[in-house]
């Protein structure tokens, strides 16, 4: 690590930047002029020295078209078409690619020819063919496969490929069915024409962990889950997962699986979570190894997401793909849709849609609010990895959901339909998927398209009356202004709702609202008295609701509302107003007490949906709030006013608490079922607030004894809170040291949790360790995303965790720019905060953009950052 620079809020004078690289634009896309019917690759396997030999059968369709092949980091070896090599005359090489000039190239079909080599060890950028653990892999969404060979890398270049591994390595896999093996080669075929970025190999010294599934119409399908040996016994729950998405997707969609086998690897070093190549699914370890002492209750729910994710994509993303990364969302938003639907029907819905809701919020709502605002579908980026947003991901899948809320099941089932017939083999656009629905409903859907093609968080401010029996609602949209996008028009916004009486009688169950002016009135007649409103129910649309309400009205529908989603969102409201207030030097709200205490003591309720009510918004939530109505936040005080509310809070219900604490223990052996899940919830949000009262004395208890990851985990959670885990801390790293993905835990809880003067020093005592291996994704995030969970830690006022941060993500970049641009979003809420805090932060972000040989991602990302917001 480099020494901590002063925090002096004018930067020195420093070395010249490197120049920020041309945009990529929507509007400049044109067809590749060329088909590929068929690829052929072969490699030969050695890790400085791998030989990548490809053949490509190739057929012109615009005469007189010169044909670029893009390839990065490759030293060409040979090159021949038709048979023949080629002369230095015929083609022009550069950095970023291969160009045959049009006079070199026949007008019919000809055959091209390349051999190149890569050094697999060297690339720690872990995109391409590289290396985890000796095993290669690879990884090429979205323009990996050009630093594996000459390619047209670009999605609506669809092939069949064949493949041909040479290796001494005992497990060779690629993509597709495999066709022939011998002692150290085999050969892999997928009849399916594929973008590039789906292609995929893996080759290591890998055990399976085999499973096995028939689909609808008979087809065989073997099934195996490849991790290092010794990891098997952790592979059981992945497996189980894939059985239940393959099942899921035939009797929800109608889709089958298509080809003989399916497989999936678990890989250590990895940018992200997975990725879903054809027929060969390669996994970040974390999101495939589970077992009840290793991995807790999210990590179980979120294995089986990503799993049902990766495999769902088969259809929504591989049989049809995007024609540019301009369209990702059409296979991201829609593929995560999918993803909640499964992991809604496997375990609970209102669970699910409340936890979805909560990372919207804090994720994609908080992108919006800043200067990395972008459209779902953008129309301009420089790095395209930068690009795979929440936006694009999670607003994505919002928006699937309100089409299905506006056309109907029937209607979304038919268009669905309509989608697969049409488009499977190609590569299709976001036009292509609103011409779908406006042909199987009958609707036009321009309005609805601004979705796409409009940044920013809808607000959406309600005026009411009430006469004669009559009541009605005023709603009025607005959009504030993001980068590039000052004009923001009316949006169509389904806004479902129902109405209460004041007994908590529903007058009105739920219907849905179509909003599309800028203002519109809907009135409800024939009432007795004035309803309570319960609006945006299953949280509708992705929009900010402002309406102004009472805290007993809040308290009204947390008792009596029907939707399980509204009646969590009152608690919520109910319990953010409070801590907004208590920041400002306000009491603890009485109303919000009561309400929690009822909740507690009402055993109706699911666990899981106690749990969720109980826990209060964390202290990013309370930024985002304050900002959102126009203060500037302080987060020391946001900071002790949370501490203050779950102090009051434990106090307040101390006896329900424990009585809570005590009856939620599952006896038995762990289970990862919703069911368990939820009780052990419920237990360790009691457990937070018991350890308000007890300085961390029970969670010492359930720290000793727990039996399972996940009470394991929150009792030392607890214990860092408390400042009594040194001992807890020890006896964990001592028990787990063994373990990467424990280790990752480690490292995160103890800066999540400590206290933010502490936080930045903690973190640097942290990396500091041999065990921070900070080449290695996982663990980067977990002692980066520990610190910048810490809400008042990363923004204390010493600037030690923007330092802190900015020194690390330098270091990273020169390493692997991926993982480092990602990471580089920690700095764009920068503008909520004082002038101060601003300022060290700009000087952070002014020393990164600064240093020379910046990567293409990070400098995008720091220019994006450094903008004030629009
Ligand atoms: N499609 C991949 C993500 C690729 C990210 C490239 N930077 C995983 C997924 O969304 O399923
Ligand atoms: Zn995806």
């Amino acid at each position: 690590m480099t020494d901590p620079a002063p925090a002096t809020l004018a930067p020195e004078p420093l070395p010249p930047e490197t120049p920020a690289a041309a945009p990529i634009l929507l509007a400049a896309y044109t067809p590749y002029p060329f088909r590929l019917d068929q690829v052929s690759l072969r490699f030969q396997l050695d890790p400085e020295a791998t030989r990548v030999h490809t053949r490509l059968a190739v057929t012109p369709l615009t005469p007189g078209a010169g044909m670029h092949l893009d390839g990065e980091a490759l030293k060409l070896i040979a090159l021949r078409l038709d048979g023949v090599a080629l002369s230095p005359a015929d083609y022009r090489l550069t950095e970023t690619g291969l160009t045959l000039h049009a006079a070199a190239l026949p007008e019919g079909p000809f055959v091209l020819e390349t051999e190149v080599e890569i050094a697999p060890a060297a690339n720690t950028a872990l995109e391409g063919l590289y290396m985890s653990n000796g095993m290669y892999c690879t990884q090429c969404e979205a323009e990996g496969f050009r630093k594996i060979t000459y390619y047209p890398d670009r999605p609506d270049v669809m092939a069949r490929f064949e493949v041909r591994i040479e290796g001494p390595q005992p497990v060779l896999l690629s993509n597709g069915n495999p066709t022939a093996s011998g002692a150290g080669w085999a050969e892999w075929s997928d009849p399916w024409p594929k973008p590039a970025y789906l292609f995929a190999l893996v080759a290591g010294d890998l055990r399976a962990y085999p499973g096995q599934f028939t689909t609808a119409s008979g087809r065989e399908v073997a099934l195996n889950i490849w991790v290092r040996p010794g990891d098997e016994p952790r592979c059981a729950f992945a497996m189980g997962a894939l059985q239940r998405s393959m099942a899921w997707d035939e009797r929800a969609y109608g889709r089958e699986y298509d080809l003989d086998i399916f497989n999936i690897v678990a890989v250590d070093d990895f940018n992200m979570g997975a990725m879903e190549n054809k027929g060969l699914n390669i996994f970040n370890s974390k999101w495939v190894l589970a077992s009840a002492d290793t991995a807790t209750d999210f990590d179980f729910e979120r294995i089986e997401g990503i799993i049902a994710h990766e495999y769902f994509h088969n259809w929504t993303g591989n049989r049809i793909t995007c024609r540019d990364w301009f369209q990702l969302c059409l296979k991201e938003g829609l593929t995560v849709y999918r993803d909640q639907q499964f992991t809604a029907e496997m375990r609970s819905a209102p669970v699910k849609r409340i936890e979805d809701v909560m990372t919207l919020r804090a994720r994609q709502f908080r992108e919006d609010q800043g200067p990395l605002a972008h459209a779902v579908r953008p129309d301009s980026y420089v790095e395209i990895n930068n690009f795979y947003t929440a936006t694009v991901y999670e607003k994505g899948a919002e928006i699937i959901g309100m089409l299905k809320l506006l056309v109907g099941d029937d209607l979304y089932r038919k268009a669905l339909d309509l989608y697969f017939e049409r488009h499977d083999g190609e590569a299709a656009t976001i036009e292509d998927w609103l011409k779908v629905f406006e042909d199987a409903t009958g609707r036009d859907l321009a309005q609805f398209k601004r979705w796409y093609t409009d940044a920013g968080t809808p607000r959406l401010t309600v005026e009411e009356a009430y006469e004669a029996g009559t009541y009605s609602l005023t709603f009025t949209q607005s959009t504030p202004p993001t980068p590039g996008q000052t004009e923001k028009p009316a949006r169509v916004i389904p806004i479902a709702m129902g109405l209460l009486s004041p007994n908590g009688d529903e007058v009105l169950p739920t219907q849905v609202l179509e909003m599309t002016e800028a203002q519109q009135r809907f009135d409800f007649p024939g009432l007795a008295s004035r309803p309570i409103p319960s609006l945006l129910r299953g949280f509708s649309a992705p929009v900010v609701l402002e309406r102004p309400s009472t805290a007993a009205e809040r308290a009204f529908l947390l008792a009596h509302d029907t939707d399980p989603f509204t009646r969590w969102e009152a608690g919520r409201q109910l319990a953010r107003s409070a801590l907004m207030a208590m920041v400002g030097g306000a009491d603890p709200e009485a109303e919000h007490l009561a309400a929690i205490g009822r909740l507690l003591a009402d055993e109706s309720l699911d666990p899981a949906f106690r749990a969720l009510c109980l826990r209060l918004p964390g202290e990013e939530e309370i930024a985002q709030a304050l900002f959102e109505a126009g203060q500037t936040p302080d987060p020391d005080a946001i900071h002790g006013a949370r501490g203050r509310l779950l102090r009051a809070m434990a106090g307040a219900h101390e006896e329900v608490l424990m009585a809570t604490y005590t009856a939620m223990a599952v006896p038995g052996d762990y289970l990862p079922d919703a069911a368990s899940a939820g009780k052990r919830a419920l237990r360790l949000a009691a457990l937070v607030l018991l350890t308000r009262l007890d300085a961390g004395a029970r969670a010492q208890k359930l720290f000793d004894a727990a039996d399972n990851m996940t009470e394991s985990l929150g009792a030392l959670a607890c214990l860092v809170e408390a400042g009594a885990a040194e001992t807890a801390l020890a006896a964990f790293k001592n028990r787990w040291q063994h373990d990467r993905l424990v280790m990752d835990k480690w490292f995160t809880v103890q800066l999540a949790s400590a206290a933010p003067y502490a936080a930045a020093k903690r973190a640097e005592a942290l990396a500091a360790l041999p065990e921070f291996d900070w080449k290695n994704p996982n663990r980067f995030r977990a002692l980066m995303g520990g610190l910048s969970g810490n809400h008042a830690g990363f923004h204390h006022r010493s600037g030690a965790g923007y330092r802190f941060y900015a020194d690390w993500l330098i270091k990273m970049d020169a390493h692997n720019p991926q993982t480092a641009a990602r990471m580089s979003t920690v700095f764009e809420t920068w503008q909520r905060y004082d002038p101060a805090r601003q300022a060290l932060a700009q000087a952070e972000l002014a020393r990164i953009r600064a240093v020379p040989g910046l990567s293409r991602d990070m400098g995008e990302m720091v220019d994006r950052l450094a903008k004030p917001r629009a």
